[in-house]
């Protein structure tokens, strides 16, 4: 299969289908095969038309050897998308700061949402609409009683808001009739940063799960004002993505790239303190996971707590539900994490911990 052929939107390419090539394709291991076959619940009734191979789905999975992770073949182009996975996960932006007469902490930011192609697998292009040109847009991160200031323009052809999880007045709302933004115009959304917690901001114009699964997210971290122990912080934005938008997903990952972490696993310190701020934002599938391999963490649901309530080794999100996760490794060594539901595990939402 050559790896130079010209790059493919999969136009007629459901998820079904995806997976029954899969379950097809002896050359793609098992675990694909069995995965597919679970998923649908029984190979495709003989009614349905015949399948045709594409031809470059089987060029971009493989199972490999060794730790039996599926994985895709080739690389996305990074400097192409603008934005690098690895490096979104500690990409915090804490705006533009000054200070306002009372002394209170200003921090402002400039969106623009624009629409704009991303690589989301090697060679899977989707029609993203974006703030700033990323997917997911900026970690907004501030302290609790910080005023937070977004001007917002819209350049692109259809209506967006930014629509903030937190506590904020009616009219900063990001919602039609609230701060939505028609294409060429601008608002400005002023806000105190509150409560504390791991939250997250999306667009809310209509229809809804549209412009959501699009790519108009972040998360929105704050601060608690007394602080928290030191540890190595990271964001992790759970998405799908709808490359032929017939309501299925047919990539899954963490931060837009399937297998990004797979591919080049996150490197963290034996025994350090590890505070994960993961969200989900998956539209389509009603819930989504994370799960850690050979170990357990402590869960501060929604991050709106300084004691966690639980310590668990796989803990679920629905949309726009999000936990922030305490752990640390004993010993060097290559971990798995994953969501626990294997058919996204399969396409796309597999990573790794590198110990050292
Ligand atoms: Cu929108």
């Amino acid at each position: 299969m050559s790896e130079d052929s010209t790059p493919t939107r999969w136009p007629g390419l459901t998820r079904r289908r995806l997976l029954t090539r899969a379950g097809a394709a002896g050359a793609l291991g098992g675990a694909v095969m069995l995965g597919g076959r679970e998923a649908l619940g029984g190979p495709p009734p003989a009614a349905a038309p015949p399948v045709l191979p594409d031809p470059g789905l089987y060029c971009r999975l493989r199972t490999a050897s060794g730790n039996a992770a599926n994985m895709t073949v080739g690389s996305v182009d990074h400097a192409r998308n603008g934005f690098d996975p690895v490096r979104l996960l500690t990409d915090f932006d804490g705006g533009e700061v000054s200070t306002d007469r009372s002394g209170r902490t200003v921090r402002e930011y400039r969106f623009t949402a624009v629409a704009k192609e991303i690589e989301v697998a090697p060679d899977v292009f989707f029609p993203a609409w974006t703030y700033n040109e990323r997917v997911p847009g900026p970690t907004i991160r501030a302290t609790e009683g910080d005023r937070i200031r977004i001007h917002f323009a819209n350049g692109s052809e259809h209506p967006h808001t930014i629509h903030f999880h937190g506590m904020h007045p009616a009219s900063m709302d990001g919602v039609p009739g609230a701060g939505e933004v028609y294409p060429g115009d601008e608002f400005t959304y002023d806000f105190i940063a509150e409560p504390f917690g791991t939250h997250l901001y999306h667009c809310h114009s209509l229809p809804l799960k549209n412009h959501i699964h699009r790519g108009l997210y972040g998360a929105f971290i704050v601060d608690p004002l007394q602080g928290r122990p030191e540890a190595n912080e990271m964001v992790m934005v759970l998405n799908g993505f709808d490359t032929n938008f017939d309501g299925e997903n047919e990539v899954y990952a963490v931060n837009t790239v399937a297998f990004a972490y797979a591919e080049r696993p996150i490197q963290i310190q034996a025994g350090q303190l590890q505070r994960a701020h993961v969200v989900n934002v998956t539209e389509f599938d009603p819930i989504n996971s994370i799960h850690l391999h050979a170990n357990f963490f402590n869960v501060y649901r929604s991050g709106t707590s300084l004691e966690p309530s639980e310590f668990v080794d796989v803990i679920s999100f629905m949309q726009a539900e999000r936990h922030m996760l305490e752990f640390a490794y004993r010993e060097p060594g290559r971990f798995m994490f994953h969501a626990h539901q294997a058919e996204f595990v399969e396409l796309g939402w597999m990573s790794f911990f590198e110990v050292i």
